[in-house]
């Protein structure tokens, strides 16, 4: 019997500054009815998907709209609605937020079951952006600021199957799909809030769209795992954010995509059987992964070869 697993990809366009928690809330709650309606047995939304990507603006430690764009508990009081409507329609929901945990803050992703179930909380592991203000970027990338790390990547039996979390960032890192993978994940749920332009380097902007779905492709296909990846998109806070929301196989194909820069729920049916049709062939890691042959421990810089000295010719190989 095929283990298929239907997702919705909600795709959340622009959370205004100004947007009332409970307009945001509304806007989720009609994407998972509009799921339910089509058969969903999870909804995934994006990262911080309660908030405006707020990371790219500067807050003075304690100001009172930073402290507000925190939660203390998902499910909780401000997300009520969205999980009474998750039991009523018996779907899953995969949600990002920012969560306050005491003195600690992390940019976080639970999958609840329906009957309000906290099955996975994941705390993102690659924090990217900086740490203080800069000011000749057009816009902040405060992550490092406002979020702490988490502490790894973990699989969880759920929906049928072996479900692993990632955060945006996260995304663009190949051990991010291994770890997961090696403790049997078949569907990575993956949210992003992806500027179009990177301050760093402008020239990358014009891959924006091309590196999101290269590394999501190749973290399925090498991974042999399905990977679920939701943005929010659209012009957002004065900057334009990346959409594309997509569902790819394990074969690394796009099975299905957004088509706007909204909110937009993008469903598929995950035959999480699939996986071994790459899991038991070419990435068979007990058979073919040569972990032993490695030269490098995975956690580890390799030694990079010393530079040659002068009057040194090369050394034969
Ligand atoms: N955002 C971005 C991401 O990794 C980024 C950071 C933006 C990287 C643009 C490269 C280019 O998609 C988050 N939130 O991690």
């Amino acid at each position: 019997m095929s283990r298929v697993v239907t997702v919705a990809a909600a795709q959340v366009g622009p959370v205004e500054r100004d947007t009332p928690r409970s307009d945001v809330v509304g806007r989720l709650v009609a994407m998972l009815a509009e799921a339910a309606g089509r058969g969903a047995d999870v909804v995934v939304y994006p990262e911080l998907a309660l908030t405006p990507f707020f990371p790219r603006w500067w807050f003075a430690d304690g100001d009172p709209e930073l402290a507000g764009f925190y939660d203390d508990e998902v499910p909780g009081p401000s997300t009520k609605v969205l999980f009474d409507e998750a039991r009523r329609s018996g779907v899953a929901v995969c949600l990002g937020y920012a969560e306050r945990d005491g003195p600690h803050h992390y940019n976080t992703s639970v999958l609840v079951a329906p009957d309000g179930e906290v099955v996975a909380k994941y705390r993102k592991v690659h924090v990217p952006g900086h740490e203080q203000h800069e000011p000749w970027r057009p816009f902040q990338h405060l992550e490092r600021r406002y979020f702490e790390p988490g502490d790894g990547f973990r699989a969880h039996r759920a929906l049928g199957g072996v479900v692993g979390l990632a955060i945006c960032n996260d995304r663009r890192w190949p051990e991010t799909y291994r770890v997961l993978a090696l403790q049997g994940a078949e569907v990575i749920l993956i949210g992003y809030n992806t500027p179009l332009h990177y301050p760093p380097d402008p020239g990358q902007d014009r891959l924006a769209s091309f590196h999101n779905n290269l590394v999501m492709a190749a973290g399925a296909y090498q991974n042999g795992a399905w990977v679920v990846g939701v943005a929010k998109g659209g012009l957002e806070g004065g900057v334009h954010s990346l959409a594309e929301t997509q569902v790819i196989a394990p074969s690394g194909e796009v099975v299905a995509k957004a088509v706007t820069e909204g909110d937009e729920v993008v469903v598929a049916a995950c035959d999480l059987d699939l996986c071994d049709r790459y899991r038991r062939t070419l990435f068979d890691f007990d058979r073919y992964r040569m972990v032993e042959h490695y030269s490098l421990l995975t956690s580890q810089r390799g030694v990079v070869p010393p530079e040659p000295q002068p009057g040194v010719g090369p050394t034969r190989p």
